[in-house]
């Protein structure tokens, strides 16, 4: 493949745009190579400024479930460009979309609507905090709640119990109010509020993780963490940016029968316009301004573009949920023959899918948490990443990412994944 433009644009970005992007993981850095640089996109697939046509399985990280440019949301914006882009100021658009989600999405009363995932996870934090009176905050390692800077904390070392700053600008003061603990393991949960009693604000934790690739909960994980926070009195709070309007109507909570306190989204609820926003019953929410103490706010938040290509896209997903058994009809394709093909070659993997969310390990242990899903042949990732691309197949560009896939993909576009594959077995 040619990719002389987004080399030449790769370059002339990277004197005004620190590394030449605006979110690091578009860099390729964990993979190697040029970024590609998008001209265009419809329905699966990407068109790059070098004219190549990709099959896109990351649908821009997950919003776009129902493909590129889907045509009535594409319409729902253009009518509310002309009637203007924002007010600052209420509108029925919002309530509209706030209504919809509070109807698809059980154990919610109210919804506030805010602009990214970040925001919507660090505005949790900020109401359990308040909510309950307590600082303190558990985190999984591996989990991945936007970049405030609650959640940028890593493994402190082997005796301390809380954690440390992971990145540079992190403050001791903010690491040591955030716990460390690592998925699949409630024990390491229980520990937490041994060590802490009454000073847990909350729990966070993707229902199902999709930042270390996809890992699933296992059976008892996220009932677990429910009984350990009623016993003490701690909030539940499902991150459902990834998992939210994608593993069903309802997200994580619907699909698998846990119920959270707090519950954030952003993705498919923008419709690809930026959205965030987090969920709770009334009795929490009321502790909001301006109606409670806590406080919260946003220029942009509820943009009327961002209202109109939201319910669009969530009003199609109520009035077709046949999209998620297509989904993850497609998606066990794309699984079965992936594996298939890996037996024959004799690769050591794991595929770890659930609904429209996957991801390939090349590691002959079960992925199950932060540390099996690091001890993957990374050098064979970066191959394997390369060898679909050169073959026309998009992938996320780092194995620490779920692919997303979207209802536009055809059963050819499943279909020249797997060719894709094979031919890139075949030469490894
Ligand atoms: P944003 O602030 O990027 O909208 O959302 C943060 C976020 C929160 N919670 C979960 C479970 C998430 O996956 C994300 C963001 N996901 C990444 C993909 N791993 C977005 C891609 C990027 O960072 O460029």
């Amino acid at each position: 493949m040619l990719y002389q433009r987004s080399s030449a644009l790769f370059k002339a970005a990277q004197k005004v745009i620190p590394g030449g992007v605006n979110s690091p993981v578009r860099a390729f850095k964990a993979v190697g190579g040029t970024p590609l640089f998008v001209q265009k996109a419809k329905g699966a697939y990407l068109f790059d400024e070098d004219g190549n046509r990709l099959i896109d399985y990351i649908s821009s990280w997950g919003p776009l479930i129902l493909g590129h440019a889907f045509e009535p949301v594409i319409e729902a914006v253009k009518q509310q460009a002309d009637l203007g882009t924002s007010y600052g100021m209420p509108t029925a658009l919002e309530t509209q979309l706030a209504a919809l989600a509070v109807e698809l999405v059980p154990h919610i009363d109210q919804i506030r609507m805010v602009n990214s995932g970040t925001e919507a996870c660090m505005s949790a934090v900020r109401l359990a905090r308040g909510f309950t009176g307590r600082e303190k905050l558990i985190k999984f390692a591996g989990c991945y709640h936007g970049h405030s800077d609650a959640f940028l904390i890593q493994a402190g070392s082997g005796a301390v119990t809380f954690g440390a700053p992971s990145s540079p600008g992190v403050t001791q003061g903010t690491a040591k109010d955030t716990l460390l603990a690592d998925y699949n393991k409630l024990e390491s949960v229980a520990h937490h509020f041994d060590q802490h009693p009454e000073q847990i604000a909350a729990i966070i934790v993707e229902p199902v993780a999709g930042n270390m690739g996809c890992i699933l909960p296992q059976k008892g994980f996220l009932e677990g963490l429910r009984s350990l926070c009623d016993q003490h009195g701690a909030l539940l709070i499902f991150d459902e940016v990834m998992t939210g309007f994608r593993l069903a109507p309802g997200g994580a909570q619907a699909r698998l029968g846990v119920r959270a306190d707090i519950a954030t989204f952003g993705k498919v609820l923008g419709g690809g316009l930026p959205v965030g926003a987090f969920a709770a019953r009334e009795e929490i929410m009321a502790y909001l301004a301006p109606l409670g103490p806590v406080y919260q706010a946003g220029t942009l938040s509820g943009n009327p573009l961002a209202m109109a290509a939201g319910y669009t896209l969530l009003h199609h997903l109520k009035t077709h949920p046949e999209v998620f058994k297509r989904l993850d009809q497609k998606t066990a394709t794309l699984h079965q023959g992936m594996a298939d093909l890996l037996d024959q070659k004799g690769l050591p993997y794991q595929i770890n899918r659930l609904g429209s969310m996957l991801s390939l390990h090349f590691t002959d242990q079960p992925v199950i948490d932060f540390k099996t899903a690091t001890a993957g042949n990374n050098e064979t990732f970066k191959r394997y990443f390369h060898g679909m691309l050169d073959r026309g197949v998009y992938l996320p560009p780092s194995a620490f990412e779920s692919y997303f896939l979207n209802d536009a993909l055809s059963e050819a576009d499943i279909a020249h994944a797997l060719e894709a594959f094979n031919g890139w077995l075949s030469s490894f």
